[in-house]
């Protein structure tokens, strides 16, 4: 707890109501994973968090057999013609989305995502486009068709292809000749990328090619070249999309190198057309173990149904036959995607089985890091710990808080017995500034190579910088929204917006708050747009009983495991601070109790043994020394230790002159 001026502590009210309940959760449709008997491609595929998609033809939505494989295999849809230029904008100015938006109803009512294909395309343009000579028009006519498709389409698109086949065939490594490449020129895949992410900033923006799988073509490399230098410069790009259309002998050798040297760049990487002359099963698989390879591969587009809807019918390049039967190439898939059903269990059972005990107790030490108050920072308590090891040391932001306020400090040092003696570094005098800054939480975000320090200004802040052990190298605090979200204003009641927290996993970042008001909001921004486009605030979890879910909430991967950790800090019937813990599958997923009860708590005087004395009675926000530094938020499953904030038990009066210090929990019992 953090926002000045403070209500003193209060007993919660009667405990027992929520104690067996599990919290409501919204936002969760489709989110889940799937169930570990999955028989299915989509819910194969989303076993390792990846999409399982299809081309869709809104004209066959109306037969049976189609759309019955549609809605029970596929996670993902591409409209196959819909969305191209020639049939949202066949006259200039004048757009139709009918048939596209029949496709993005059928699959946003199924929670099935879309990819959006494609904006700016040599082929399938309408002859007016074509004949545009004058830069000026054109550059005008791209931007406003991007706009206005997106604009259309806004919030309902996972991806769009933003930029579809626009390099050469052959050796040349050339771009292709077409209309936007000879009138305007090499710029106009950048501008395209531009324009399309200010007009849907949630929406992951790809460069989409076919013949780019094989390492060492050209055109491969040309590709590459491009996405290397929008990357360096900034240039808004997500994901990179390979067709896949392949002859009966499948991918090239080098298919898995070519998608993880593209990753590399800091880009999903996605397969969104495939198929495959004559479907071989082993050419399938090749293809799924390709991506299945590479982390940042998000996930598998095949272009058609059945062999009958495929624009290459003659070749029966799909996974099911004409009348909808499974072909041999769709079990190679499905095991290629995780194994059987039998397999699947095998494989993921043990490790989510032995990522957490369902008790926990602790040792504390005393408190070890305590406020070094100087001549301008006259410091009550220090609190809201964040940590990291890191080259040999550990990092560690605090809240620091006096009766004026709260800013933020940074201290580092080798080992727990010398934390107490380390140098305190006041980040009000960086580019941090003075003013309310609290509870920080710090990590690597590896996709760009910087720490982020994320704190409460009453907004949700954050600052960067490029080496962690330099004070002085924080940025200015910047925002993640313009203002608070909508839905936490319509629930704060008097409570206050506190305890930011990010986590992301190989698609998304999720942004978690609290309300000191019973509710933990969850937004979702993507890995390539962050720390921009947070958006879909949701309530993640709420109690009626506000002290039962209050604050400091953190949110962890268990390391091995399917699992991620969710502790949130209640006040509990003694008006002691505590800590309750939740699990769950996927980040936007839904929460099942672990050690979630004041009998039962996952950090609680109660469960924790003191040796060198009971200095506190509260175990109040804090954070686990975490397994990595990135953000991922990856802890071990085992010998868990939690860095908190104590206080003497006799200590009284304004809540922001509380003497907090910080003392560290070390599991007691691991079973591993
Ligand atoms: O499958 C699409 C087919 O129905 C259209 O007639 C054709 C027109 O060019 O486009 C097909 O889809 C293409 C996709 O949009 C881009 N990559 C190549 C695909 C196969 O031609």
């Amino acid at each position: 707890m953090k926002c000045p001026p403070r209500p003193g502590r209060r007993l919660a009210s009667l405990l027992g109501a929520f104690v067996a309940a599990t919290l409501a959760v919204a936002g969760t449709a489709g989110a889940q994973p799937a169930p570990v008997q999955a028989s299915t491609l989509g819910a194969q595929a989303a076993q390792s968090g990846r999409y399982f998609g299809t081309a869709v033809a809104a004209g066959k939505l109306g037969d049976g057999t189609y759309s019955a494989l549609l809605d029970r295999e596929f996670t993902a849809v591409t409209p196959e013609n819909e969305m191209k230029w020639d049939a949202t904008e066949r006259s200039r100015g004048s757009f139709t989305f009918t048939a596209a938006d029949r496709i993005v109803g059928h699959a946003t009512a199924r929670g099935q995502r879309v990819r959006g294909h494609t904006l700016v395309w040599h082929s399938q343009l309408p002859g007016w486009v074509g004949a545009i000579t004058d830069a000026t028009t054109l550059r005008s006519v791209v931007r406003n068709h991007i706009t206005t498709e997106l604009s259309h389409f806004k919030g309902k698109i996972y991806a769009w292809d933003v930029v579809n086949e626009a390099f050469a065939d052959g050796g040349s490594g050339a771009r292709r000749a077409s209309v936007f490449q000879n009138v305007l020129g090499d710029g106009y895949i950048e501008d395209a990328f531009r324009t399309a992410r200010s007009a849907d900033p949630s929406a992951k923006l790809c460069y989409n090619d076919y013949n780019i799988e094989n390492w060492s073509d050209a055109k491969t490399q040309a590709v590459y070249r491009m996405v290397r230098d929008f990357t360096s410069r900034g240039v808004p790009i997500d994901c990179v999309g390979f067709q896949s259309h392949f002859g009966s002998s499948g991918p090239p050798a080098s298919f898995r190198t070519t998608l993880a040297n593209f990753a590399a760049l800091g880009v999903d990487v996605q397969i969104t057309e495939l198929d495959i002359a004559q479907a071989p099963a082993t050419a399938y698989a090749d293809t799924v173990k390709a991506c299945g390879s590479v982390a940042r591969c998000a996930g598998i587009t095949v272009w058609g149904i059945r062999d009958s809807d495929s624009w290459r019918s003659g070749e029966n390049p799909l996974l099911f036959d004409g009348a909808g039967n499974k072909k041999a190439a769709y079990g190679a898939v499905l095991t290629a995607l995780g194994g059987t059903a039998a397999t699947t269990r095998a494989a993921t059972t043990p490790a989510s089985a032995a990522a957490l005990p369902a008790r926990f107790s602790w040792s504390s030490s005393g408190a070890l890091i305590s406020p070094k108050p100087d001549a301008t920072h006259n410091i009550a308590g220090i609190k809201d710990p964040s940590v990291v090891y890191y080259n040999g040391k550990y990092h560690v932001f605090a809240s620091v808080a006096s009766a004026s306020g709260y800013n933020l400090v940074y201290l580092s040092f080798s080992d727990w017995s010398q934390a107490g003696s380390a140098t305190h570094h006041y980040l009000d005098r960086t580019a941090i500034g003075s003013g309310y800054r609290a509870a920080p939480q710090v990590f690597y975000y590896a996709p760009q190579k910087l720490w982020y320090l994320v704190y409460q200004t009453g907004n949700a802040s954050y600052s960067t910088n490029p080496d962690i052990s330099n004070p002085n190298g924080w940025s200015a605090p910047r925002n993640f929204y313009s203002s608070m979200p909508d839905i936490i204003k319509q629930n704060i009641g008097s409570g206050y917006w506190v305890d930011m927290w990010v986590i992301c996993d190989s698609a998304n970042c999720y942004l978690f708050s609290s309300d000191d008001n019973g509710h933990l909001y969850r937004s979702q921004t993507t890995v390539g747009q962050f720390p921009n486009g947070f958006t879909n605030t949701v309530i993640a979890a709420q109690d009626s009983d506000k002290y039962a879910l209050f604050e400091a909430s953190n949110v962890y991967k268990v390391q091995g495991s399917n699992q991620y950790l969710l502790l949130v800090e209640a006040i509990g019937s003694d008006g002691r601070r505590y800590f309750r813990s939740w699990t769950f599958g996927s980040l936007a997923g839904s929460w099942s109790p672990l050690a979630a009860s004041e009998s039962n708590p996952f950090a609680r005087a109660s469960n924790v043994s003191f040796p060198s004395g009971a200095w506190t009675k509260d175990i109040s926000h804090g954070e686990m020394i975490r397994a990595g530094y990135d953000q991922t938020l990856t802890i071990p499953a085992c010998k868990l230790q939690y860095l908190y904030q104590g206080l003497n038990p006799n200590a009284s009066g304004d809540y922001n002159s509380l003497p907090w210090r910080l003392g560290l929990l070390t599991q007691t019992n691991s079973t591993c």
